[in-house]
C-alpha cells in the first residue's frame, strides 16, 4: 500500500471518530484551540459627546414608567452579546429628568454610579438616601434595594457600572421589583458618609463587613483634595500617576467583592509607562484630558469619555491637562484566586511604539440579533 493511501484511509478514520464523537455532544480537546482562544474584550472608546444628544432624546421621548432606567449601553463591538464593555463588565449612561423617579428594585448583580452632570438626583439605598454631584463615586452593593430619584431642576446623567455579565456566566443572576416605587427611608441621609467617610476611624459598635463596603457615596470633593495633597508629594504609581483605590473602611478590600474602583490624578504631561495586568477595566475621565496607547493604538479622550482596557492588555497615559481618571475593573475578585498577575514593558524604556490610531468599529446591521 503507497503512504499516501494509508495517510488517507488514517484521516478518513479520524474523521469518522471524530463525527462519533460529536454525535453524543463531545469534542475532542485536542481540536478545540482550547487555552489558546483569543480573548473578545476589544480596546474601545465611547466618546461622550456622541452619547449626551441622543441621551437628551431618550428623555424627551422615553417616559421613565417604560424603560424603568432610562439607560444607553456602551458595547464593545468585539462581544457578541452586544451589551458589555467587557468581559465580565457593563458601562452604561443614565440620564434622569427633574421630577423622575426610577423605582426600586435590587439584583444579585454589584452595581456602582459615577455622577458625570447635573446635581439634585439622589441614590436611596436599603433606607439611605445620598444627593450626588458630578465627580462622586456612589456603591450599590448586590442584593440591596435601590430607587433613584431628581429632585433638582436639570437632567442628571451618570456612569452606572455593573458586574451583570459575571454573576450571568456563574447562573447566579436574581433580580427582584419592589412593590412600593421608593424604598422607605430608614436611615438619616448620609448617615454612612458620616461615620465612615473619614476611613481611618472604625465605629466599634459596627460589625466588619468584608464583602462590600458600607460608605454609600465617596464625594469627589473629598477624592480630588486627597489625590492633590499626595500629588504635592510625591509621582506616585510609575504607570497609573497619583491613584487610589476607593477601599471598603471596614476592611481595606475592595468597594464591592467583584468590582474594585479606583480615582487616578495625572499632571499635565504626564506620560506614564506602559504595564498590563489581568482584569479588563473600563476609565471614564472626570476630568482632563490625554490619550491612552492601548495595545499598540492611541486613543484620545476628553473630559466624560469612556474606554475599556482588556485584560492583559498594555496600556500607559499621557495628560494634556492636569486629568483625573475613575476606573473600575474585575480584579477585586482575581487576588484572592491566584489569578492576578502584572507585568512592566521591558522595551524602549517602558513605553510602547504606537502602531495607529483607534478608530470606532464598523457598525453592525440594522436589527440583527446577535445574543
Ligand atoms: C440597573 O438596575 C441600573 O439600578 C442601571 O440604576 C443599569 C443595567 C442593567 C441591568 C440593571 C440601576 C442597569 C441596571
Amino acid at each position: 500500500m503507497s503512504t499516501i493511501v494509508a495517510a488517507r484511509r488514517e484521516t478518513d478514520v479520524l474523521e469518522e471518530f471524530y463525527e462519533e464523537v460529536r454525535r453524543i455532544h463531545g469534542r475532542a480537546l485536542w481540536q478545540t484551540g482550547g487555552a489558546s482562544k483569543k480573548p473578545a474584550t476589544l480596546s474601545y472608546l465611547w466618546k461622550y459627546q456622541d452619547y449626551r444628544p441622543l441621551l437628551l432624546t431618550a428623555a424627551e421621548i422615553v417616559p421613565i414608567e417604560l424603560a424603568e432606567r432610562r439607560v444607553l449601553i456602551m458595547a464593545n463591538p468585539g462581544i457578541l452579546t452586544a451589551w458589555q464593555a467587557s468581559s465580565t463588565l457593563l458601562a452604561n449612561l443614565q440620564i434622569i429628568k427633574p421630577g423622575e423617579v426610577a423605582p426600586s428594585h435590587r439584583h444579585a448583580a454589584s452595581a456602582l454610579r459615577l455622577i458625570v452632570e447635573g446635581r439634585g438626583a439622589y441614590t436611596a439605598v436599603d433606607g439611605e438616601k445620598s444627593y450626588m454631584d458630578p465627580g462622586d463615586f456612589v456603591t450599590t452593593p448586590n442584593w440591596t434595594w435601590h430607587d433613584h430619584g431628581n429632585e433638582g431642576d436639570e437632567c442628571v446623567i451618570w456612569l452606572d457600572g455593573l458586574d451583570i455579565p459575571l454573576v450571568q456566566v456563574l447562573e447566579t443572576n436574581f433580580f427582584e421589583i419592589h412593590p412600593d416605587k421608593k424604598y422607605p427611608l430608614t436611615q438619616p441621609n448620609d448617615l454612612s458618609q458620616r461615620l465612615y467617610a473619614s476611613g481611618s476611624l472604625r465605629p466599634t459598635w459596627v460589625k466588619r463587613n468584608v464583602l462590600h463596603s458600607p460608605l454609600l457615596n465617596y464625594k469627589f470633593s473629598a477624592t480630588y483634595e486627597a489625590l492633590k495633597r499626595m500629588a504635592e508629594q510625591t509621582e506616585g504609581s510609575p504607570y497609573d500617576g497619583v491613584s487610589v483605590e476607593y477601599v471598603n473602611p471596614l476592611s481595606g478590600g475592595p468597594a464591592m467583592a467583584t468590582i474594585a474602583c479606583f480615582a487616578s490624578l495625572l499632571q499635565v504631561d504626564q506620560h506614564t509607562k506602559a504595564h498590563r495586568h489581568t482584569g479588563g477595566t473600563v476609565y471614564h475621565v472626570i476630568q482632563g484630558s490625554g490619550r491612552s496607547i492601548i495595545g499598540g493604538k492611541i486613543f484620545e479622550w476628553d473630559e466624560k469619555d469612556t474606554f475599556v482596557v482588556p485584560s492583559w492588555t498594555f496600556h500607559e497615559h499621557h495628560a494634556t491637562a492636569e486629568s483625573v481618571l475613575f476606573s473600575y475593573s474585575d480584579s477585586a475578585m482575581l487576588e484572592p484566586l491566584g489569578l492576578y498577575r502584572e507585568e512592566a514593558l521591558e522595551e524602549n524604556g517602558g513605553y510602547q511604539k504606537a502602531l495607529g490610531k483607534f478608530e470606532p468599529a464598523a457598525v453592525p446591521e440594522r436589527n440583527v440579533r446577535t445574543v
